[in-house]
């Protein structure tokens, strides 16, 4: 992260709903990461995108790969998962959905279930601290890895959102768009979805996924990933746009991480103005903070400055979207009264 966000952005109460744990790691753990196994040699420069530079998303999957490599004990697991959320805290995140993919490691002996069991513990330990954040899990199919593994994945998360005393929530569809199609997978949202996982699914990350896009839209997901070529501007289409508006399906939208990664050519020309200018819900989220070199506080100024949004409308941004989160209703009123208190009286 460069440049710490004015302190109005910092102190703002926010809502993140869009954030994969191994994409959030800061500077300070990835070197502790580092130094726990020097013979990877892994340099920063290959876990994060700098200000002012730019990667293809092909090129910012190859920084996953190695971080994947450098977490990969339950040790680490839960090093990372209670930095990253105490880091969130510490930006001012009063609620936070976390989403990873389970992953196994043959070498450590790491199982899918070990792996999410621990971040559920991170969760845990960090309430148990008192940090003053709420977190939930998503668990996160990887399209890379195939229909297959997304049904063992739906399982498990099934079976994590009997256990886990309801820190898991739902489900994410991610991985490199340019990997597998949609319709492949839709058998596995199905299942989630009736099992009541709530549905976060990336759509429409790069051009080409019109027709994906269609058919994901008739599940309906609960929210959506990014959505950046879902308008008719970009190559989308109207009857993608009415879909969405007409199930009112909120988006998730990352400023930093669509310019950093060459999905949107600059600030101005973001989706956000879009469909913020529609008056559809849009929640700010940063994607995965780490690689990026981002904070959500930041997302906020940077948002502001762009469109020149007032601070009163950054704080309705803010406060809208809870409601877009996937938490239970009693939650959700204590989040919405917690605004209400913290509410500056004059902008
Ligand atoms: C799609 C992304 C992503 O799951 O190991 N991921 N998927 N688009 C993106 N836009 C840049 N950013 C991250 O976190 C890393 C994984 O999250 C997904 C990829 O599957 C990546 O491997 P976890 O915690």
């Amino acid at each position: 992260m460069e440049k710490p966000a004015d302190s109005f952005y910092r102190q703002l109460p926010k809502v993140e709903l869009h954030a994969h744990l191994n994409g959030s790691i800061s500077v300070a753990t990835m070197e502790n990461l580092i130094s726990r196994k020097p013979h990877l040699n892994v340099q920063h420069s290959m876990t994060a995108i700098h200000k002012g530079q730019h990667r293809t998303l092909g090129q910012a999957f190859q920084a996953f790969k190695v971080i994947h490599q450098l977490v990969d004990t339950e040790e680490d697991i839960l090093m990372v998962a209670k930095a990253v959320i105490g880091e969130f805290a510490a930006d001012g995140v009063k609620y936070l959905e976390l989403r990873s993919t389970p992953r196994e490691e043959t070498k450590t002996g790491l199982t899918k279930r070990m792996y999410v069991e621990t971040v559920i513990e991170g969760i845990r330990q960090c309430k148990q601290e008192g940090l003053d954040i709420e977190v939930r899990f998503l668990v996160a199919v990887d399209r890379r890895n195939g229909p297959q593994v997304a049904m063992e994945t739906v399982k498990l998360a099934e079976d994590l959102m009997v256990s886990s005393d309801g820190v898991v929530v739902g489900l994410d569809l991610s991985g490199d768009p340019k990997v597998g199609h949609g319709k492949d997978f839709v058998p596995a949202l199905q299942k989630a979805k009736n099992c009541g996982l709530k549905l976060a699914l990336h759509l429409s990350e790069i051009p080409s996924q019109k027709e994906e896009s269609e058919l994901l839209l008739t599940l309906p997901p609960d929210r959506i990933g990014h959505g950046t070529f879902l308008h008719p501007e970009v190559g989308g289409s109207q009857s993608l746009v009415d879909k969405v508006r007409e199930k009112n399906i909120p988006l998730e939208l990352c400023l930093t991480s669509n310019v950093k990664g060459l999905s949107v050519p600059s600030y101005d020309k973001h989706h956000f103005l879009y469909w913020y200018q529609l008056g559809h819900p849009c929640v700010l989220c940063t994607d995965d903070k780490g690689v990026f070199s981002t904070e959500l506080s930041q997302e906020y100024q940077l948002a502001a400055s762009t469109f020149g949004l007032s601070q009163e409308a950054v704080w309705t941004l803010s406060q809208q979207a809870i409601s877009c989160s996937f938490a239970p209703g009693p939650l959700k009123e204590a989040l919405s009264q917690r605004w209400v208190s913290l509410r500056p009286q004059v902008f």
